[in-house]
């Protein structure tokens, strides 16, 4: 880097051309024309643009900006081949982040996670962030249940291929959570990052940092209700066994317009299993 250095008038034209909308691939296309290496041309966009968005943010008052998953979809493909498994992309959107997958457990999976989860599912907790303890919460009216990481060979199985599909380390993985909704049950419109105005997030981010992203699948088909709804985009997705709902948030701010929800379950019961997972590692 040192025979390349980061000017201050190419700092200011990277900002430029990112707030300009130029996508990052042009911003690098037209360095590497002006002779820059790739791997210091791209470490210094990085460097710069991260600058920027966190002097932006503290100018604003805003939390940091995260890093965050994001699925590897180079060239819009229709299906994703991961080590174990092909899995379909049905639909993205960009802001909020969501992706809806298609076929992402088999049907034997979800039974087999409801057969091991059901004998101890007990009323759904939250995160009480005023304490950073756990608590019954009335707009969560599902019954859950938490595996810890690698628990069973099957959670370890889903562990990895999700950690392949969001190219995302394992270990900073949350231990699933099985979530049983019955007829009725609703989880109502929240954010599932932790709010940094609350005195127990410090020590809930002690462990791991903040959540970036959740991916909640669904392990049946309710007859009728039961959709994962995201308000801000007023979008529904429904809940069809075997897909998932992708969702990622870069910073702990509804800005990001990750707010989302359980609608109520109309007829049937609806399981899900909920995989969080924190910028750094969960141990
Ligand atoms: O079950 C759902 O659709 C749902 C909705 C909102 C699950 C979660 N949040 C979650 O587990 O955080
Ligand atoms: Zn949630």
């Amino acid at each position: 880097m040192s025979d390349q250095p980061i000017t201050p008038e190419l700092r200011q034209w990277i900002v430029d051309q990112a707030a300009a909308g130029q996508p990052p691939e042009a911003v690098l296309q037209a360095m590497l024309a002006s002779g820059w290496h790739e791997d210091v041309a791209a470490a210094a966009m990085e460097n710069v643009l991260r600058g920027a968005l966190d002097e932006h943010a503290r100018a604003n008052g805003l939390p940091l900006f995260c890093i965050v998953p994001e699925p590897l979809l180079p060239g819009t493909p229709q299906l994703l081949q991961l080590p174990d498994r092909e899995v379909r992309v049905l639909a993205s959107l960009r802001n909020p982040r969501v992706i809806v997958f298609g076929g992402l457990l088999s049907d034997a999976e979800c039974d087999e996670l409801i057969v091991q989860a059901r004998q101890r599912l007990s009323r759904s907790e939250t995160v009480q962030t005023a304490t950073g303890g756990s608590e019954v919460n009335e707009a969560r009216t599902s019954e859950g249940m938490f595996f810890s990481r690698g628990e069973t060979p099957l959670c370890a199985r889903l562990e990895a291929r999700f950690a392949a599909l969001l190219d995302w380390p394992l270990e900073n993985g949350e231990g699933l959570q099985i979530l049983r909704y019955g007829p009725g049950a609703e989880y109502k419109p929240h954010y599932d990052y932790f709010d940094p105005a609350q005195p127990g997030t410090p020590a809930i981010l002690a462990r791991g940092g903040q959540r970036v992203a959740s991916l909640v699948c669904y392990l049946n088909t309710p007859p009728r209700g039961g959709a994962t709804v995201f308000p801000d985009a007023q979008l529904e997705v429904a809940p069809i066994k075997g897909n998932a709902v992708f969702f990622s948030y870069d910073r702990p701010h509804p800005m990001t317009r990750s707010l989302h929800g359980g609608a109520p379950v109309i007829e049937g019961e609806k399981w899900v299993a909920t995989k969080w997972v924190r910028e750094g590692r969960f141990d």
